[in-house]
C-alpha cells in the first residue's frame, strides 16, 4: 500500500499568469524536467482524452460504467440511507456532464451542481440536460478543484452527494489526494461521497492502457508540448519527442513521459534547456490503488464507513462513504 501523508497539508497558492510561466519554466529546468498534467487538457487535449476513453485498451471508463450499472441499486441504497432522497448531487470535474445523470433517478435528484473549470463547456452540456430532466434544478460553478475546492461549500446549502468519477483522484500524489478528499468532506455538509478509483493490476494491462496501439495516448501526451509552446512561447517540436508509459510497481503508478528523440535545445523567452538524447520530461502520474489502501485514504481524510463495489477482475472500484 502507498504510504499516506500526515494529517494536514497547506493548500497550494494559485498563480498569476506571470507566476504560471515562471513555474512552468522552473519545472522544465529542474534536473528531472516535468510538466504538470493540468496542461494536458487544452481544448485538443480534452478531445484526445475523450478519444482515449473509447479505446479498447483503456478499461477504466467502461469498467466504471459497468460497475455503476450492475450495482446501481445497492450504491443508491447506501447513499440514500445516509442523505435521504433528493440530496443535491455535486459533480466534481463535470466536463460534458455525461456520468451524473445516470444517478438522477436512483438518488431522486432534484438539484444538480456541475463543477468544472471550463464553464462554457458545462453550460453547453446543461442546455441539453435541462430539456431531458425538467424536474432537476441545474447549476454550474466554475472553479479549479486543486486551488479552490473549499469555496464550493458556499454553493452547497445542505447535505449533498459529492460525485468524483473516472479515477481523476489518480492524478494526484497520495498526500494531495488526502487533502482534496478532506476538502470534499467539508463541502458535503454531512452528506456522502461516490468516487471512482482505478486499481493496481498487471504491468501488461497498465502498459497497454497507457500506450495504446493506435497512438491516441501518445498524441494526448505530445499535445502538452504544443500547449506549453503557446503558454510559454517555447519552441518544442512534438515530432522530436517519444511517448513513454512507465509502470512503476514500487510506487504503484503509471508515469507518462516524453523522451527526447536526439539531443536538442528547447528555448523560450528568458530561458532554455538542453536535453540529451533519450532524456525525458515527466508529464503525469496515474496512481493505482488497492481496495484497502483507498479505504485507508478515505478514513484518513475523515470519511466514514467506506464501502466499495468492483468488477469481476477487480480492475476498478466505485467507493461510497459518509461524511
Ligand atoms: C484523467 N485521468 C484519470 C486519466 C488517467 O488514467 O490517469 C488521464 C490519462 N492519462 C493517460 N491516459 C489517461
Amino acid at each position: 500500500d502507498l504510504a499516506l501523508a500526515p494529517a494536514t497539508h497547506p493548500a497550494p497558492v494559485p498563480d498569476t499568469p506571470r507566476d504560471e510561466r515562471a513555474r512552468i519554466a522552473a519545472h522544465l529546468l529542474e534536473p528531472q524536467a516535468s510538466i504538470s498534467p493540468r496542461y494536458l487538457y487544452d481544448p485538443l487535449g480534452c478531445h484526445l482524452f475523450d478519444a482515449i476513453t473509447e479505446l479498447s485498451e483503456y478499461y477504466p471508463t467502461r469498467t466504471e460504467r459497468a460497475i455503476a450499472q450492475q450495482h446501481r441499486d445497492a450504491i443508491a441504497a447506501f447513499l440514500v440511507a445516509h442523505v435521504g432522497r433528493q440530496a443535491p448531487l455535486v459533480d466534481l470535474g463535470a466536463g460534458s456532464c455525461g456520468k451524473a445523470p445516470f444517478w438522477f433517478g436512483p438518488l431522486g435528484c432534484t438539484d444538480y451542481l456541475a463543477v468544472d473549470l471550463a464553464r462554457e463547456h458545462v453550460e453547453h452540456a446543461l442546455l441539453g440536460l435541462r430539456t431531458r430532466h425538467p424536474g432537476v434544478r441545474m447549476r454550474c460553478v466554475a472553479l479549479d478543484l486543486v486551488w479552490d475546492l473549499p469555496q464550493l461549500a458556499a454553493h452547497v446549502e445542505r447535505p449533498a452527494v459529492l460525485f468524483y468519477p473516472g479515477s481523476s483522484i489518480s492524478n494526484f500524489e497520495p498526500e494531495q489526494a488526502v487533502r482534496l478528499l478532506r476538502e470534499m468532506r467539508a463541502v458535503a455538509r454531512g452528506g456522502a461521497l461516490l468516487i471512482g478509483v482505478d486499481l493496481w493490476k498487471s504491468a501488461a494491462e497498465l502498459q497497454a492502457a497507457y500506450d495504446d496501439a493506435v497512438g491516441v495516448t501518445a498524441a494526448f501526451n505530445r499535445n502538452v508540448l504544443q500547449h506549453i509552446n503557446r503558454l510559454l512561447g517555447a519552441d518544442f517540436d512534438p515530432r522530436q519527442w517519444q511517448h513513454i508509459a512507465h509502470v512503476d510497481g514500487e510506487r504503484q503508478r503509471v508515469e507518462m513521459r516524453l523522451a527526447a528523440i536526439g539531443a536538442q535545445t528547447v528555448r523560450w523567452p528568458g530561458g532554455e534547456r538542453h536535453f540529451a538524447d533519450a532524456e525525458y520530461i515527466h508529464t503525469e502520474n496515474s496512481y493505482k490503488w488497492t481496495l484497502d489502501g483507498f479505504a485507508a485514504c478515505l478514513r484518513q481524510a475523515g470519511w466514514q464507513a467506506p464501502r466499495n463495489w468492483t468488477d469481476d477482475h477487480d480492475r476498478f472500484a466505485l467507493f461510497a462513504a459518509t461524511a
